[in-house]
C-alpha cells in the first residue's frame, strides 16, 4: 500500500512534448482528439468560427515571423471583422510600450544594444538579463570593460546583480518610491539638467511636487534599500556622461506595471538621458519576435506598421488595400478576452503559438473559462496543455529554422529568418494555413511567398518602406524606422527633443504624474511570504520547448526560500512544502538561496506539469496595458511529511 500523496507531482524529468505532425480533432467535449485529415480540420474550424463572428478572438505568436503575425492580424480584422487579436505582449512588455508611447508617441526602446558598450552608467532595473537576454548581456559586459559602471535594481541579488557596481535590493512592487526618491535626489542636488527639461518636456513643476516627499530616509523605509545607496545611484546617473536604463518584466509585471514604466521614464527626462548615441531606454523585449508581432498590428488597437487605428487617414489606406470596412473600435486586449469569456461575449478562440492554459495568471481560472467556449482551435508546433483542451489542433511549421521570413528584436532590429530544415510530417507553415482557412470563409487572400506579405507591409507602413529583403540582407537586419530606401536613420530614436528648432523638436515629452501603489495581494498572518516568479537560464517559459531534452543545468521547479526563512520555517533544501496562495496550492521541493532576502520567495513557471505555479498568481491587472502582477503573489507555506512506500 502506498501512503497518500498531495495530488500535484514534483521533481522528476520535465514533460517531454514531441512535435505534432498531423491535424487533431475531438467530435464531442467528452471524447479524446483524434488523428484527421487537413480537409476535415479546416472544414470544421471554417464553419465553427463561421458560426461565431462577433464574439471571436485570435492570440498570434510571438515566436514566430512578423509575416505570420501581419497574416493573422489580417485575417482578424478583414476574415472575421474584429480587432480582437493580441499577443503574449500582453503579459510581458505592453505597459513599456503604454508608457513609452505616452511620453515619447513612440513604443519601442529607444537604443541600439551596440550603444550599451559605449556607455558610462548602465541601470538593470527589474531585469535578469544575464539569464533572460543573454546576447544583450555580452554587449553589457563590453560595456563593463570598456569602464561602465552598472547599478542592479531587483529584490534578488541575481546572476545579472553579481556584475553589478551596486545591487539595490529593494522590497517586490515599490519601483515608483525608489524612483521618486532618485528623482527627488538629482533635483535637491542640482543635478537637474535644466536646458533639457525646459526645451524638450512639460510637467515639470507637477513632478517636482510629486517627489518631494520622498526623501532618501521615507524611500529605505518603504523600499528597504539604504539611502545612502538611491544617493548614489541618483548621483550617478546624473552626472554621468551618457547613461542606459534597461528595464523589463520586474517593472512591468504589476497592477501597476504602466505607472512604474512612466517612473523611470521620468528619470531620463529629468537627466537628458535619451535621444542621444549612448544615453537611452531599453524595456529588453520577451519572445524573440514580441517586438515585431506588435509591430505587424497583432494588438488590437494598432494596425500593421503601428500606426493607431483610430486615425481615420490611416484606416481609410488599410481599407482600400484590403477592400473592406474596418471596425473603427479598438479591439480586446488578452486580458479582456479571458473576462469575455466569463460572461460569454467570447465564444470562440483561434490561439497561434501560445500556451496560455499555463502562462496565465491564476491558470485554473484561465483553464475553466476555455473549456467552457464554444470552439478553441490551436495551432501549434507541441501539443501544448492548451492544445489539449482544443476542438481542433493543426500542426504548424517552426518560425524559426523551417520557415522564411523576418523578425524584429529589441533594438527594432528586423532580420531574415530561413527555411534550414524541412519540418515534420504533415505540419504546414502558419502563414498557408491562415490562408487556407480564409479562402474556406469567403475572404481568399494568397501569397506567392513570405516576402509577397512583406512587400504588402513595407507598401502600408512609412517605418518599414525602406527595408527590402535585399536590403536587409545587405546590411544585416535594418532598424525601424527606415523611411527609405537610400539611406538609414541613426540607431537610436528621439534625437528631435535635443532640436534647437522648435519646429522640428516637434511635441515635448511629458513627465508622468504616477503614485507609488504596494501589490494588490497583500501579506498578513495568513500569506506572510511574498512569492515573486521569473526565468531560468536553461528552460524557457512554460517549458513547451525547453523541457524536450535533457539538460545537465536544468533541475526541475522549486521553490527558493532565504536561509532565514528555511531556518524558520524548518526545512531543509530538497524538502517538500505545500505552497497556498489565496487562489490555489502547489507542491514544490525546497531550495535554499541566499541571493533571496528574508521573507521573500522565488517560483519560475518552466514546470507547469510538474509544479502548476500559476495557480498561486493573482490576475491583478494594470488596467492600461492589462499585465497581470505575475511579480508579486502572498503565499504561505507548509512543511510536508516525507513521503514513504510501504510494501
Ligand atoms: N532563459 C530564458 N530567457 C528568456 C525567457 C525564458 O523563459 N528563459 N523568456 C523570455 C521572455 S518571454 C521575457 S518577457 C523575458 C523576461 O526577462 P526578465 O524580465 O529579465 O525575467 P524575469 O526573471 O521574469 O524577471 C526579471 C527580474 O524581476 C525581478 N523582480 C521581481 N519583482 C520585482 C519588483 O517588484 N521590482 C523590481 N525592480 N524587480 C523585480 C525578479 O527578481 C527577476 O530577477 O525573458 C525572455 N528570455
Ligand atoms: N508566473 C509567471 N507567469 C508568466 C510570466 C512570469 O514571469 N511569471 N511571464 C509571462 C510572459 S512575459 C510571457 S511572454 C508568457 C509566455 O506565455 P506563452 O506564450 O503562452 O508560453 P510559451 O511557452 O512561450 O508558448 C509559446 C508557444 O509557441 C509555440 N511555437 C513556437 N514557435 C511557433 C511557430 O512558429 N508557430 C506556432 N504556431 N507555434 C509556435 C510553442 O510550441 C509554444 O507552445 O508567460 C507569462 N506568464
Ligand atoms: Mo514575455
Amino acid at each position: 500500500m502506498r501512503k497518500r500523496q498531495p495530488k500535484t507531482r514534483t521533481g522528476g524529468q520535465p514533460k517531454t512534448y514531441t512535435r505534432l505532425t498531423h491535424p487533431l480533432v475531438r467530435d464531442s467535449r467528452d471524447e479524446p482528439l483524434r488523428r484527421a485529415s487537413w480537409a476535415e480540420a479546416l472544414d470544421r474550424t471554417a464553419r465553427s468560427l463561421a458560426r461565431n463572428r462577433g464574439a471571436f478572438g485570435l492570440f498570434s505568436c510571438s515566436r514566430a515571423t512578423n509575416e505570420m503575425n501581419f497574416v493573422a492580424q489580417k485575417f482578424a480584422r478583414v476574415v472575421m471583422g474584429t480587432n480582437n487579436v493580441d499577443s503574449c505582449n500582453r503579459t510581458c512588455h505592453a505597459p513599456s510600450v503604454a508608457g513609452l508611447s505616452a511620453a515619447f508617441g513612440s513604443g519601442g526602446g529607444t537604443s541600439s544594444y551596440a550603444e550599451v558598450e559605449h556607455t558610462d552608467v548602465i541601470v538593470m532595473w527589474g531585469s535578469n538579463a544575464r539569464f533572460a537576454h543573454p546576447i544583450f548581456f555580452q554587449h553589457v559586459l563590453k560595456g563593463i570593460r570598456n569602464g561602465a559602471r552598472m547599478y542592479a535594481v531587483d529584490p534578488r541579488r541575481t546572476s545579472t546583480a553579481e556584475w553589478a557596481e551596486s545591487w539595490l535590493g529593494l522590497n517586490v512592487g515599490t519601483d515608483i518610491a525608489m524612483a521618486h526618491a532618485i528623482g527627488r535626489e538629482i533635483i535637491h542636488a542640482g543635478l537637474t539638467n535644466t536646458a533639457f527639461v525646459e526645451r524638450a518636456t512639460t510637467g515639470f513643476e507637477e513632478y517636482r511636487a510629486l517627489v518631494e516627499p520622498w526623501t532618501p530616509s521615507l524611500a529605505e523605509k518603504v523600499t528597504g534599500v539604504p539611502a545612502r545607496a538611491i544617493r548614489e545611484l541618483a548621483h550617478a546617473y546624473a552626472r554621468a556622461e551618457r547613461a542606459q536604463l534597461c528595464w523589463t518584466l520586474g517593472i512591468t509585471e504589476h497592477h501597476n506595471g504602466t505607472d512604474n514604466v512612466r517612473a523611470l521614464i521620468n528619470l531620463a527626462l529629468l537627466t537628458g538621458h535619451v535621444g542621444r548615441y549612448g544615453s537611452g531606454l531599453q524595456p529588453l523585449r520577451g519572445q524573440n519576435n514580441v517586438q515585431g508581432g506588435g509591430d505587424m498590428g497583432a494588438i488590437p488597437n494598432r494596425l500593421p506598421g503601428f500606426q493607431d487605428l483610430l486615425d481615420a487617414d490611416v484606416r481609410l489606406k488599410f481599407e482600400s488595400a484590403w477592400d473592406t470596412a474596418l471596425d473603427p473600435h479598438y479591439g480586446m486586449t488578452l486580458t479582456e478576452m479571458f473576462e469575455a469569456m466569463e460572461d460569454g461575449s467570447l465564444r470562440a478562440v483561434y490561439c497561434i503559438g501560445e500556451n496560455p492554459a499555463q502562462s496565465e495568471a491564476d491558470s485554473e481560472q484561465a483553464v475553466r473559462r476555455l473549456k467552457e467556449l464554444d470552439f478553441l482551435v490551436v495551432q501549434d508546433i507541441f501539443l501544448t496543455r492548451t492544445a489539449e483542451l482544443a476542438d481542433v489542433v493543426l500542426p504548424a511549421t517552426a518560425g524559426w529554422a523551417e520557415t522564411e521570413g523576418t523578425t524584429t528584436n529589441s533594438e527594432r532590429r528586423v532580420q531574415r529568418v530561413r527555411h534550414a530544415v524541412t519540418p515534420p510530417g504533415e505540419a504546414r507553415e502558419d502563414i498557408d494555413i491562415l490562408c487556407d482557412l480564409a479562402s474556406r470563409l469567403g475572404r481568399p487572400f494568397a501569397y506567392a511567398d513570405a516576402e509577397a506579405v512583406w512587400n504588402e507591409l513595407r507598401a502600408l507602413s512609412p517605418d518599414h518602406h525602406g527595408m527590402t529583403y535585399a536590403r536587409l540582407e545587405e546590411h544585416q537586419g535594418i532598424q525601424w524606422p527606415c523611411p527609405s530606401t537610400d539611406r538609414l536613420e541613426p540607431p537610436y530614436l528621439h534625437g528631435r527633443l535635443w532640436e534647437k528648432d522648435p519646429q522640428a523638436r516637434g511635441r515635448p515629452a511629458p513627465f508622468g504624474i504616477v503614485q507609488h501603489d504596494p501589490p494588490v495581494d497583500l501579506t498578513d498572518e495568513s500569506y506572510p511570504l511574498r512569492l515573486t516568479t521569473g526565468r531560468r537560464l536553461d528552460s524557457y517559459n512554460t517549458g513547451v520547448q525547453s523541457g524536450g531534452f535533457p539538460s545537465p543545468l536544468r533541475r526541475g521547479e522549486s521553490i527558493e526560500l532565504s536561509p532565514e526563512d528555511a531556518e524558520r520555517y524548518g526545512v531543509a533544501a530538497g524538502e517538500r512544502v505545500q505552497v497556498t496562495s489565496r487562489r490555489g496550492s502547489v507542491v514544490a521541493p525546497v531550495r535554499v538561496d541566499p541571493a533571496l532576502r528574508p521573507g521573500l520567495a522565488f517560483m519560475t513557471f518552466h514546470f507547469p506539469d510538474e509544479v502548476d505555479t500559476n495557480r498561486l498568481t493573482i490576475e491583478a491587472n494594470c488596467p492600461i496595458a492589462g499585465t497581470a502582477e505575475f511579480k508579486a503573489s502572498a503565499i504561505r507555506i507548509e512543511k510536508l511529511p516525507v513521503v514513504t512506500y510501504v510494501r
